[in-house]
């Protein structure tokens, strides 16, 4: 190819992928399957390196998230970002307006905006490229997330005019995307982010930008970081405007206010429709319009004196603690749970809250019969904020976690470096009918009609001890069973049934193996493509798997070296259940490479490539990048130091390449 031809490909490329994905995500219409835009994002990748004079600071490429940095550095804000001063009422409102009339007259108008509960960003441009990025911090020195940001979409990497400005807003992950993040955490058994705005700090403060590029996080902008005066702008509202016809997202729900009496109609406007806003928001931020205005009020050190916040009241009610339920999990942690007198936060009835551990309930010394305050103010799940130990019954005990599991009545260990209480019974009935429950659910083996009930009468029938007991059920046995007739029994039977020729994610996923959620099933099985070879794999293969950290490397092999899991899953092999992936494969046979179709295996220490780099270029191009050799391998990549692999490679005949050779072809 030559240099022209290279250059002409790359401008073809960045408009072609600016055009898909704007379609995958901003339109939600995606017209190319996910295999042929990341076959061409490799394309673009591999030729803008060849040729980085050609590479835009817009290109496509610039979205995907660069290499993982080890800490951000500080830097320091050109103009204080202040933050804003909260008021709770009406009362308060009327005092603030009553300032600003003191300081400017009568003759004003405010600009009422929807206060956006996330983290506040400036962004910077010159000669309008995006040259950096930053958070808050203190309001005066920040940290560079520059990487980190270009990879939210509604950064714009340029801008409509060549200017040099800096713009300020709040960068947000909407709600549908917390709660998609937290599911696949809970599947993972990780902790979950109380609410979007630290699950978008979350996510910004990742030192490795193709985390935060994972998190679907947007932004909303609200000013510049001047009054916009070089660009002859003398109010804010007409700044919002400007942002917005510069590329910028800014909320379109503000609204000019002549008096207070519309503010109070605009908070209570949306008070009433906060709920259906696809994001969080905790209040209205109100300000003077006019710039002059601004200056003449100014500012405090912290606060501007032209700009108020208003914060919805944090939802907080007064209930009973009725009794504290012990809940044991799949993993045999065992979760004190408060069970409360019914009542109404925040537009749901809340009947349980969390109680977390021990140490929360000493710390706030929660006990049964006591009158608590429960909140929710913007976090998705109640607890218990405070005892009202004023109306506290004189009889009334501490609590006392129990020593014996609740289930199995077997002795509760807590493991050293960790809070919580743990059966450690592998009979534990509760635990059984927890992995069972999770073994049938929907996006594990999808056994429909087996509920929580159903799965409490076959272990206590004793008609199932395991899951590969579901294999062995027969009609007479499930008949027996309560609210159970001939039908739900066939159904139930025929899903069973349908179950074993799942692709080898669900069984995965279903088997329950600690850190290794549905996300990690599916990587697992696209990668190893067999039970056998996940269940043949060490450490040092897994971990070399970009998504698997040494937590589930290490749970994984412990799993598989388990001699009950070994049995257990020779009963569902023997039952007839699917253990190979059979998910879709990217269809790539329209590539011409001599990586096409290939099994590669990649082992010793590449130099020039990092190993992720490597198998990601080999899969564009439709080669299979496999942890270990076999006579199904046929090319075995192997750089320095290589050890067993490459020895077993020679003895089977394998063809084996160096690195030189693998970049060679790579740049065919
Ligand atoms: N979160 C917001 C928001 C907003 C700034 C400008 C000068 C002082 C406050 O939606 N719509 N408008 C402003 O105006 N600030 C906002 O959030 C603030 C920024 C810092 C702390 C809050 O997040």
């Amino acid at each position: 190819m030559t240099e022209q031809q290279a250059k002409a490909r790359i401008e073809e490329l960045q408009r072609v992928l600016t055009q898909y994905g704007h379609e995958y995500y901003d339109l939600d219409m995606p017209t190319v399957p996910d295999g042929v835009y990341d076959q061409l994002m490799q394309e673009l990748i591999q030729l803008e390196e060849q040729y980085p004079s050609y590479r835009q600071p817009d290109s496509p490429t610039q979205r995907v998230g660069g290499a993982i940095i080890s800490a951000f550095e500080k830097v320091a804000h050109d103009h204080p970002m202040l933050s804003l001063g909260d008021t709770f009422s009406q009362e308060d409102l009327r005092a603030f307006d009553e300032r600003v009339r003191q300081g400017i007259g009568e003759n004003f108008r405010y600009v009422c905006e929807l206060k956006i509960d996330g983290l506040a960003i400036s962004l910077k441009y010159e000669n309008g490229v995006f040259v950096q990025g930053a958070t808050r911090g203190n309001g005066t020195i920040g940290e560079n997330i520059t990487e980190n940001l270009k990879t939210v979409r509604s950064v714009p990497l340029r801008l409509t005019k060549p200017l040099t400005l800096e713009a300020r807003g709040e960068c947000y992950m909407p709600k549908r995307s917390f709660n998609k993040l937290n599911k696949e955490r809970a599947e993972r058994e990780e902790n979950l982010f109380a609410n979007p705005r630290n699950a978008a700090a979350g996510s910004l403060r990742q030192l490795d930008p193709k985390i935060a590029a994972s998190r679907n996080l947007s932004t909303f902008m609200y000013a510049l970081g001047t009054n916009g005066e070089e660009f002859g702008l003398e109010r804010h509202s007409e700044a919002l405007d400007f942002l917005q016809e510069l590329g910028f997202r800014s909320n379109d729900e503000r609204r000019i206010c002549h008096n207070l009496d519309e503010v109070f109609a605009y908070i209570d406007e949306w008070t009433e429709k906060r709920p259906t806003l696809p994001y969080e928001i905790d209040g209205i931020v109100i300000k003077v319009d006019d710039y002059h205005q601004q200056q003449e009020l100014g500012n405090t050190v912290k606060v501007p004196r032209w700009s108020i916040a208003y914060k919805f009241p944090a939802e907080e009610v007064v209930t009973t603690v009725l009794d504290i339920d012990l809940t044991v999990g799949r993993t045999g942690v065992v979760t004190p749970t408060a069970v409360l007198e019914p009542v109404l936060v925040a537009g749901t009835t809340v009947q349980r809250a969390s109680l977390h551990n021990e140490d929360i309930i000493r710390e706030k010394d929660i006990r049964i019969g006591d009158k608590v305050i429960i909140r929710k103010a913007g976090d998705i799940i109640p607890e218990v904020k405070q005892v009202l130990f004023d109306q506290r019954s004189e009889e009334s005990v501490a609590y006392e976690m129990p020593t014996h599991c609740p289930a199995c009545d077997s002795e509760l260990v807590r493991l050293e470096e960790e809070v919580a209480l743990r059966c450690v019974n592998p009979q534990c009935f509760a635990q059984i009918a927890e992995g069972l429950a999770h073994f049938v659910s929907r996006n594990a083996m999808n056994i429909e009609g087996c509920g929580e009930k159903v799965v409490a009468q076959l272990l206590r029938e004793g008609l199932v001890k395991d899951v590969s007991g579901l294999y062995d059920l027969n009609m007479e046995e499930l008949i027996q069973l309560e609210r159970m007739g001939e039908k739900s029994a066939t159904k139930l039977l025929q899903a069973i049934e349908a179950s074993k020729e799942n692709s080898l994610e669900r069984l995965l996923f279903g088997l329950g193996i600690r850190h290794v959620g549905s996300k990690a099933g599916k990587i697992l099985a696209e990668h190893f493509e067999t039970m056998d070879a996940l269940m043949a794999a060490t450490e040092e293969e897994l971990t070399r798997i970009f998504e698997i950290g040494e937590k589930m490397a290490d749970s994984v092999v412990t799993y598989f070296a388990n001699e009950d899991v070994q049995l257990l899953l020779g009963r569902l092999r023997e039952a007839g259940v699917n253990m190979t992936y059979t998910g879709k494969k990217i269809d790539r046979t329209d590539i011409d490479s001599n990586f096409n179709g290939k099994t590669i295996v990649l082992t010793g220490k590449l130099e020039r490539l990092t190993r992720q780099d490597a198998k990601a270029k080999i899969e564009a191009l439709g080669g299979n990048v496999t942890g270990s050799v076999s006579k199904k391998t046929d090319l075995v990549i192997a750089g320095a130091e290589a050890g067993s692999k490459l020895s077993k490679a020679e003895q089977l005949g394998i063809e084996v390449w160096d690195e030189t050779r693998l970049i060679e072809e790579l740049s065919e």
